[in-house]
């Protein structure tokens, strides 16, 4: 290892990684776009995925929007993941260092003990399970710079490549399978009751001010005195629709459950589906998309540096570096729409499908370390 100014260069057996200073997380920041642009994982900033617009086309599934994974839910885990587990060459100090990730959870196949902790969870398993091959689950986010309120893209036009850090716990090769896929353009952003194809929002009176003691109601837009019950795993009296915002919620019975952490309800913000702020409903479709096979070889493999090593990773962590090319990408758009720019890239969405492979240890946990363009390879933080 040698350093050189602020950047210090690691040289691996199989990759070398160089470690810049900058570290802005704001994904429409300028100060970073020179060397990469990374986008944000911050929990807050993503919300469940509206349907891809190829899906039933490709894949000969005629209901999509009904076979999204149940009661799927995303966090950041707290100390799970550490520096070392993108480097085993680290000293003690910075290889003990935790890594903010985003994880998502996807409640199918789960264990005996997961169900016996948290027995709700058992129908929506079966429920999920019932999906077959047509079960898919994602996340998406749309951009809005913090500076100019009218710009609700950014220019990723002058990178070459997008990359991923990813973990499905998964370390042996050939128990690896799922596919992720990752979009980028202009997206629906009717991802919640998209039958109604209508604007949900918290905004009721579409004044464009969040007045929190009235309008904090999440999406449903009803207080839980006057929810109905719901058929929802994380339904319960006092909160009939399961819509509240309560992480600390059955985290006595099932460790880092977290599943109410992404409720819309009491979370004291305007949740809406309305990410650039337009006052209606944006549901064309123009994106560029990329995806591997998660059993296909990675550009980095952690499992591999570490077998190298004679060592395991840790919790069954499988971390590994994708790459994909802009170059590269696939176009999907609504016949209406005009093909997708890079320089006006409006919205992300992560996506999984084929999680559902009786047999074999089940893909129902994604973490995700890092997602940005970028000209350099370098470690997730
Ligand atoms: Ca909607
Ligand atoms: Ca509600
Ligand atoms: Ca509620
Ligand atoms: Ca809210």
């Amino acid at each position: 290892m040698r350093t050189i100014g602020k950047a210090t260069l690691y040289f691996f057996p199989l990759f070398s990684l160089s470690l810049l200073a900058c570290s802005d997380n704001d994904p429409l920041a300028v100060d970073c776009e020179r060397d990469y642009l990374r986008l944000t994982l911050h929990r807050s900033n993503w919300t469940l995925a509206a349907e891809p617009v190829d899906f039933t086309a490709h894949q000969g599934i005629p209901t999509l929007a009904k076979t999204r994974a149940e009661a799927s839910y995303w966090f950041h885990p707290q100390n799970a993941t550490f520096r070392r587990d993108f480097n085993p060459f680290l000293d003690e100090e910075e290889a003990g260092i935790p890594v903010d990730v985003l994880s998502i959870r996807i409640p199918i196949h789960l264990t005996e003990d997961q169900l016996a902790a948290f027995p709700a969870l058992a129908q929506t398993d079966l429920t999920n399970r019932a999906f077959g091959d047509s079960i898919w689950v994602g996340l998406m986010q749309g951009f809005r710079s913090s500076d100019d309120l009218q710009q609700s893209w950014i220019d990723v036009s002058q990178y070459e490549y997008l990359d991923i850090w990813i973990n499905d716990f998964h370390q042996e090769p050939e128990e690896r399978f799922g596919r992720l896929h990752i979009d980028l353009g202009m997206m629906s952003e009717d991802y919640w009751d998209p039958e109604s194809n209508e604007l949900d929002s918290e905004d009721r009176f579409n004044h464009g001010v969040f007045d929190e003691l009235e309008e904090d109601t999440g999406l449903d837009r009803i207080y839980d005195p006057g929810e109905m019950l719901i058929d929802n795993p994380f339904a319960d009296p006092s909160d009939p629709a399961g819509d509240n915002w309560n992480p600390e919620w059955q985290s006595e019975t099932y460790p880092n459950s977290y599943f109410k952490i992404n409720g819309t309800e009491g979370n004291r913000r305007l949740d809406t589906e309305d990410w650039n702020g337009n006052g209606w409903l944006d549901s064309g479709n123009s994106y560029f998309t990329f995806s591997v096979g998660l059993n296909a070889s990675a550009l980095v493999d952690m499992v591999e540096a570490y077998a190298n090593l004679g060592e395991v990773p840790e919790n069954n962590k499988a971390w590994r570096l994708y790459r994909f090319y802009l170059s590269e990408a696939e176009i999907r758009k609504d016949p209406s729409e005009n093909p997708p720019d890079w320089s006006q890239i409006r919205a992300v969405r992560i996506w999984l499908e084929g999680m559902n492979l009786p047999g074999i240890p089940p893909l129902n946990a994604l973490e995700i370390a890092d997602l940005r363009f970028g000209d350099i390879q370098s470690p997730p933080w």
